[in-house]
């Protein structure tokens, strides 16, 4: 059976980009692959995160998992920094990856922004423990939103290195998975910017706990123009805000952007936000309540996170042995 590695950062504010980029399809994944699911806290550290906040955030993600359908039976729910391998796996790529490879991330410039200098090294080796992430389980397929496309190309190349460096066969070449209509939601306040969980903004993201007011105040406050729907998808790329709300409403309702404009072309913005709106409640409404009512007895989620970590550990272990065995470490 083929093997699935993903994984969150728990820095707070998970939102629609997240569930409908990444979370949603690890549940419909579980019946056909044995699926390993994460918080990355240590990739969330690469930016300052405040000790107690970090924990509630872990937990947060799993929460959301649980909540939005991952069931811990089937799939490991865990905290990576639980499982000492991925940051072993993650010294041995970083003498593997090229700088010249991690130069060219656009993610690091992004987050790194002008002060270059000033972000840590650990935000600028990212990706090499992204690698580490997925290649310590030998995953084969990783379910991920648009904007880890070039995260993965790397962790292609650095698998690729490792098997010709030391003439083995390793680690396989991961493929990435990406699904539907929305594997890039943007910002409802920018439709140039994707919908991030750092953006200062609130009313750039629904967030999975929002509840119905909060999710139609922000539809209603969300950039559009004056122009009504149109027939055709094309007459949308020079409205970025429009292309995206259309998006967000193809990706709740399981249908293409073009029957959305089948459906509501013509419509103006004030009478096609409230449908949304009585779509996302419909969809999301759910989720968040299992959410609040998880974290608010984190007892059920802390056992998950256990148990997750044991299992993945067992799963980790003969991998990191084998390749501590080939780099040439001693091993015990
Ligand atoms: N806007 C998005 N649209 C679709 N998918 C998205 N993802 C993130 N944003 C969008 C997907 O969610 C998964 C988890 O992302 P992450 O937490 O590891 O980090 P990120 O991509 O950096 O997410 P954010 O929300 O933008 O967080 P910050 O602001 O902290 O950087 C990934 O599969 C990602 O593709």
């Amino acid at each position: 059976m083929s093997r699935i590695f993903s994984g969150v950062q728990p820095t707070g504010n998970l939102h629609l980009g997240n569930y409908l980029g990444a979370i949603r399809n690890f549940v419909r994944l579980q019946d056909d692959y044995e699926c390993i699911y994460c918080a990355v806290d240590m990739h969330a550290i690469t930016v300052w995160q405040d000790p107690q906040q970090l924990k509630n955030n872990v937990r947060e993600v799993a929460a959301a998992y649980l909540a939005s359908g991952v069931d811990p039976e089937k799939s490991i729910i865990f905290a990576q920094s639980n499982v000492a391998a991925h940051a072993e796996l993650a010294w041995i790529f970083n003498c593997v990856a090229r700088l010249g490879w991690l130069n060219r991330m656009t993610q690091f410039k992004e987050k790194a922004g002008k002060n270059r200098e000033n972000a840590s090294l650990g935000l600028y080796a990212y990706p090499s423990l992204m690698a580490a992430d997925i290649l310590v389980y030998k995953a084969t397929h990783v379910p991920v939103g648009e904007d880890q496309k070039q995260h993965l190309e790397l962790t292609r190349d650095i698998a690729q290195k490792f098997n010709n460096d030391y003439g083995t066969e390793t680690f396989p070449l991961v493929e990435p998975l990406i699904f539907g209509e929305a594997t890039r939601v943007m910002s409802l306040r920018d439709g140039t910017k994707k919908m991030s969980k750092s953006d200062p903004s609130d009313y750039s993201r629904i967030a999975l706990t929002d509840g119905p007011d909060e999710i139609a105040k922000k539809l209603k406050k969300a950039r559009t123009d004056a122009e009504p729907l149109p027939e055709k998808m094309e007459d949308l790329s020079e409205r970025p805000e429009a292309a995206n709300l259309v998006g967000i409403y193809a990706a709740l309702a399981d249908c293409t952007k073009a029957e959305v404009l089948a459906e509501h072309a013509g419509s103006q913005f004030s009478s096609f936000k409230p449908i949304l709106t009585e779509l996302a409640v419909e969809k999301f409404g759910p989720i968040g309540a299992e959410m609040k009512r998880l974290m608010a007895d984190p007892g059920h989620v802390d056992a998950v996170l256990k148990d997750g970590a044991e299992r993945a550990q067992a799963l980790a272990e003969p991998v990191i042995r084998e390749v501590k065995e080939t780099v040439g470490f001693l091993v015990s």
